[in-house]
């Protein structure tokens, strides 16, 4: 199928739609993406044909649903290149998933492990191994990055030691766009003993990552943003870590057997999938694989690369605009702000003119502390996104400084 945008939009209902009397130009797909109608039909044909609880009923809907919910599981397994279905555990989102890891984690650690942790991550894959820190007494010690908002690899290599039990890096930067050498950082982990968990919140619209081939041990991300509902994720854990880690919640569905005395769980996956699980959410995620994957991740990233180098050229052209975040290799996520003016203020405006930016300090304030910055404006694109789009948020960005300025 050749990539036509035109005809790509018509499969967004939300793309119609006028903000403050102008056609949306929607650039916040960092923070959540839009739905296609494929996915949002998966999600009402569920609760209107074949609603019901999944993996414990004889009756006919149970089944159907049930089978529904494990194709996804499937679909989930074949688009991340992952070995067993088992390893795929269904969560509510990526930070989820990282907090059930971290918990785990807690039986592992002593005083004196070391984690590392890169100087580009999402708050949520800060704070819980933060918490884990101060449960065991373990050490977390950062990766830093340079101003283009790349690692410093090579002081990576002098904080790798026998100690470091775990590290855990974004595979893209929600806040910069990088996109991060993980192959290299879990080979090299590897050789030290430690463990790598990666987050993929931020890659998983744009780059279809192979995590057997980069023999990977935990790799987390949300449905959300990959064009799926909110409210569901992925966990993929190498079954052996899996079998090792202790279930993060206890009650229904995680269990073999149930006395007064003595309680024994599940096999995989459903030892780390206690209670009813978000079954259309899970669904509609299989749905929105099938979507991205008819579009092709090669025409996306394609596609994307030559977005996000118009854009980012037509925003330089701004006097006194200033990108963060110049990294060699990066998806297409611009954070600027303009001298003098907070990016709240930019955002306001634009929003006054249709347009859906994100500002502040996007969950990752390690970053704006590195760059001595309160926060950014955001623009963040996705494949559905336009030059005329670009055109339109450059022109509102000109508008927002001469009217602040
Ligand atoms: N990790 C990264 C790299 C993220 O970008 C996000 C969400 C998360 C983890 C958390 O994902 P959740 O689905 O569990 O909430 N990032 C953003 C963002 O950039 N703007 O809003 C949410």
């Amino acid at each position: 199928m050749s990539f036509d945008v035109d005809n790509i939009r018509k499969d967004f209902p939300i793309l119609q739609r006028e903000v403050n009397g102008y056609p949306l130009v929607y650039l916040d797909n960092a923070a959540t993406s839009q739905k296609p109608q494929a996915v949002i039909d998966a999600i009402v044909a569920y609760y209107s044909h074949y609603n019901a609880n999944i993996h414990r009923g004889v009756h006919t809907l149970s089944q159907e649903a049930t089978d529904a919910y494990e194709q996804a599981r499937q679909k989930i397994q074949q688009h991340f290149h992952i070995g067993k279905p088992e390893e795929v555990i269904f969560t509510s989102g990526t930070t989820h998933g990282i907090n059930l890891v971290a918990n785990g984690f807690a039986s592992l650690l002593k005083t004196g492990d070391e984690l590392l942790v890169s100087a580009m991550e999402h708050h949520s894959n800060i704070v819980p191994w933060q918490m884990l820190c101060e449960k065991t007494g373990a050490t977390l010690k950062v990766i830093p990055m340079n101003l283009s908002g790349e690692l410093e690899m090579d002081v990576f290599n002098t904080l790798l030691t026998e100690k470091t039990k775990l590290v855990f890096v974004n595979h893209v930067s929600n806040a910069l766009g990088t996109i991060n050498p993980v192959e290299e950082i879990i080979q090299k982990a590897h050789a030290f003993g430690a463990a790598v968990l990666v987050d993929g919140a931020q890659s998983c619209a744009h780059i279809r990552p192979d995590l057997t081939a980069w023999d990977v041990d935990f790799f987390v991300t949300s449905a959300h943003k990959m064009c799926g509902p909110t409210g569901v994720g992925m966990l993929y854990g190498k079954k052996e870590w899996l079998n090792l880690l202790p279930p993060y919640q206890g009650g229904g569905e995680m269990i073999k057997e149930v006395s007064f005395e003595k309680t024994t769980y599940a096999e995989l996956p459903h030892k780390f999938e206690a209670g009813t699980p978000n079954i259309a959410g899970g669904i509609a995620f299989g749905a929105a694989i099938d979507y991205l994957s008819k579009i092709g991740f090669e025409e996306i990233a394609r596609y994307e690369n030559e977005l996000l180098d118009y854009a980012s050229k037509q925003l330089l052209s701004i006097e006194g605009l200033k990108i963060y975040g110049t990294a060699e290799n990066k998806t297409s996520v611009i954070s600027f702000n303009i001298d003098g003016i907070h990016p709240y203020d930019i955002g306001t405006i634009v929003d006054k003119l249709g347009i859906a930016v994100r500002t502040g300090h996007h969950c990752a304030q390690p970053i704006m502390d590195y760059f001595k910055i309160p926060g950014t404006v955001r623009a963040s694109f996705a494949f559905y996104n336009t030059r005329e789009e670009v055109d339109r948020l450059v022109a509102a960005v000109k508008r927002a400084k001469n009217m602040l300025s």
